[in-house]
């Protein structure tokens, strides 16, 4: 590895595919981690290190990886992604020349990739930055609050409504956990799996307000083991967001095709455009396409 912390070395796409094959092996390590995997919470790192960008200052964003620093890491949003950051820390070790800020975004892609998602395109250029660029508490959305301030906070990152909606749907993965946000349980069945399942469980089951003490959620009559976040009900109350949801739940396709461009949208927030080392990002390939 000393060579490749020398003030000369220029890595290629193929050394980070190699960060992201470490990575993904990363995410299969889990074992009785919630439900077997890491990559839910690899994703909600990526996001919540992108999602404090804010365009009209021009601050925020995954540039600087000032989730690192407090009270940023101590943010009440940020509950929890202590266990994705040491994660990380970890393949930080074994490749010192990535950045934080590339290194996160680029886990949440092979995340993204590996659950089944789509291709998100990618590339490298932030760089790590201080303490004093850090972000003030407040820029991730509030799950309590409803459809004016979803566009308040999504807009504020240059992001439209269709856009809002494509975003959500990454909660087909993963889990609220009771000790970070308050909220309990996953939104789908295949929570390591990604797909629209979130969009057609919206409109397909009936969903009523959990009686229990924690925060208002919503779980399914049904089975009793979903849960929806009010933010998440939102997108099937306001009328925009309804007919957007209704079309990403009748077509993974389209949801996959929107996806993907937000997402490689939402983890380029921030990063000035001189700062990218290609002018396109890249494709990179899931461990599967590598082995054929
Ligand atoms: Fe989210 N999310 N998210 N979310 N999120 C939570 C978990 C995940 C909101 C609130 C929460 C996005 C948008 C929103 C993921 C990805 C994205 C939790 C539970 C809350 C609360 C945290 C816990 O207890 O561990 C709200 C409000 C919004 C508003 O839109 C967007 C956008 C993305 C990504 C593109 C993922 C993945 C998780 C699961 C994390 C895990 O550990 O399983």
């Amino acid at each position: 590895q000393a060579a490749k912390v020398s003030a000369n070395f220029v890595p290629t796409k193929e050394d980070y595919i190699k960060v992201y094959n470490r990575i993904a092996q990363v995410i299969d390590e889990a074992g009785e981690y919630d439900d077997g995997s890491y990559g839910p919470v690899l994703v909600r790192l990526a996001w919540h290190a992108s999602g404090t960008y804010d365009k009209d200052t021009k601050t925020g964003g995954s540039n600087y990886a000032t989730m690192r620093f407090e009270p940023e890491s101590q943010h009440g949003a940020n509950a929890g992604l202590n266990v994705a950051r040491d994660l990380m820390e970890k393949v930080k070790q074994e490749f010192p020349w990535i950045s934080y800020g590339d290194l996160w975004t680029l886990a949440g892609v092979a995340a993204i990739q590996e659950m089944a998602g789509p291709k998100i395109p990618w590339r490298p250029g932030r760089i790590d930055g201080f303490a004093a660029q850090a972000t003030p508490d407040g820029r991730l959305p509030d799950a309590t609050q409803g459809a004016d301030h979803l566009r308040n906070i999504f807009h504020r990152m240059g992001f439209n409504d269709q856009e809002i909606v494509a975003l959500s749907g990454a909660h087909a993965l993963g889990r609220c956990h009771r000790d970070r946000s308050g909220f309990e349980g996953p939104w789908t069945f295949s929570p390591t799996t990604l797909t629209n399942d979130y969009y057609k469980l919206l409109f397909d089951e009936k969903w009523v307000w959990k009686r229990w003490d924690g925060p208002k959620q919503l779980e399914d009559k049904k089975t009793k083991s979903l849960m929806m976040l009010p933010t998440d009900y939102v997108l099937t109350q306001d009328k925009v967001f309804k007919k957007q949801a209704k079309a990403y739940a009748e077509s993974q396709d389209l949801f996959f095709k929107d996806f993907s461009a937000v997402v490689s949208r939402l983890f380029e927030l921030g990063v000035p455009s001189s700062q990218w080392v290609t002018p396109e990002p890249w494709v990179m390939p899931t461990v599967e396409e590598q082995k054929e």
